[in-house]
């Protein structure tokens, strides 16, 4: 009987044991994102948390840190922290790497892609493989496309429908290929964090910005700061979900698998709610009371022109070789 107590004792203690054990070999990974925890950003990222979990039966657990926290408010710090290891996880938008890497530019040339299908040949496709190349020799390894998506134009001042229009605008911008856009169309462009950019609309320090209807203007709730939106479509953001090398190299074959697996489903779902967000979201933001524009092909064309020259610029800095691996696929989609 006492022998039998004992050993259930001793029983409960191991169990107890291998129970803490388990917690301590368990690992919560930090996720950085530069955008509000409202965003279909942040919704993929906390997907790809669960997804993780679930697959490594809880040894592996993800917390997401919104607006830049772990980078001080800096979005384009983010990137060079995770590829030296500061940082264990990203999700960030490809205009937001071009300071560490300017060829990530080319996704967001001015009108490079007229469709969600051109978009996919590229991001889904061999063009992806070969940024993800040159973000490893950052230090960064590309786990799976998301979307920030066809990047629209909101202001104060008037509704916008061609180059004249843009003319004199203060226009809040993310990075330098805008600063380059903004000048072509005659607008006086100043680059701010996202983080501060709410509050620079909402005080007028600036008229306008650009940004996704669905992953960024509708869950941010721009509409309440802004009047005009023009769907000129003008350029497209992908995001990516990135863990850092030393992270990567750290994990065995089948822990990495997962960790693939599960970024590939909560990015392809992240993709689709802003998608769907955008579909739906002219009307939204028509109701909310803005006065939404919707260029005709012939207005699209003068916008593309007047960008031209910020297309070049950028297009020489990215490189004829990837420039012309997208421009191959886009043409293979038509
Ligand atoms: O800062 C922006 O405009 C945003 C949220 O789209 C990016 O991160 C590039």
């Amino acid at each position: 009987m006492k022998a039998a107590k004992l050993g259930g004792r001793a029983l409960a203690a191991l169990i107890a044991g291998a129970l803490m054990l388990g917690t301590a070999s368990a690992e919560t990974l930090r996720l950085s994102h530069n955008v509000g925890d409202t965003t279909t950003w942040h919704k993929g990222a906390e997907k790809f948390g669960e997804l993780l979990s679930e697959a490594t039966d809880g040894e592996m657990t993800v917390r997401v840190f919104p607006n830049a926290q772990l980078s001080g408010g800096d979005q384009m710090k983010q990137a060079e922290m995770v590829g030296r290891g500061a940082l264990d996880l990203v999700v960030t938008s490809a205009i937001n790497v071009t300071p560490l890497v300017p060829e990530m530019a080319i996704f967001s040339l001015p009108y490079l892609y007229s469709s969600y299908d051109e978009v996919d040949a590229t991001t889904q496709g061999a063009p992806g493989e070969m940024m993800a190349k040159i973000l490893l020799e950052k230090g960064i390894v590309v786990l799976a496309w998301g979307e920030n998506g066809f990047r629209e134009l909101t202001n104060n001042v008037r509704p916008v429908k061609s180059p004249e229009d843009m003319k004199g605008l203060n226009m809040r911008v993310s990075g330098p290929m805008y600063i380059d856009v903004m000048n072509a169309l005659g607008a006086n462009p100043t680059q701010m964090q996202w983080s501060e950019t709410l509050t620079a609309l909402q005080q007028g320090v600036v008229d306008g910005q650009e940004n996704p209807i669905g992953a960024v203007i509708i869950p941010q709730q721009v509409y309440e700061m802004q009047k005009y939106l023009t769907a000129w479509h003008y350029s497209y953001d992908p995001v990516f979900l990135g863990v850092s090398k030393a992270k990567w190299d750290s994990l065995d074959a089948e822990t990495q698998e997962k960790m693939r697996k599960a970024a590939i489903e909560a990015m392809a779902w992240q993709r689709q709610i802003s998608r769907e967000a955008t579909a739906s979201g002219i009307d939204f933001l028509r109701e909310k009371g803005m006065e939404v524009y919707e260029p005709t092909a012939e207005e699209l064309q003068a916008f593309r022109a007047a960008t031209k020259p910020a297309f070049d610029k950028w297009a020489g800095k990215v490189g004829p070789e990837i420039v012309k691996a997208f421009q191959s696929a886009i043409v293979g989609t038509n």
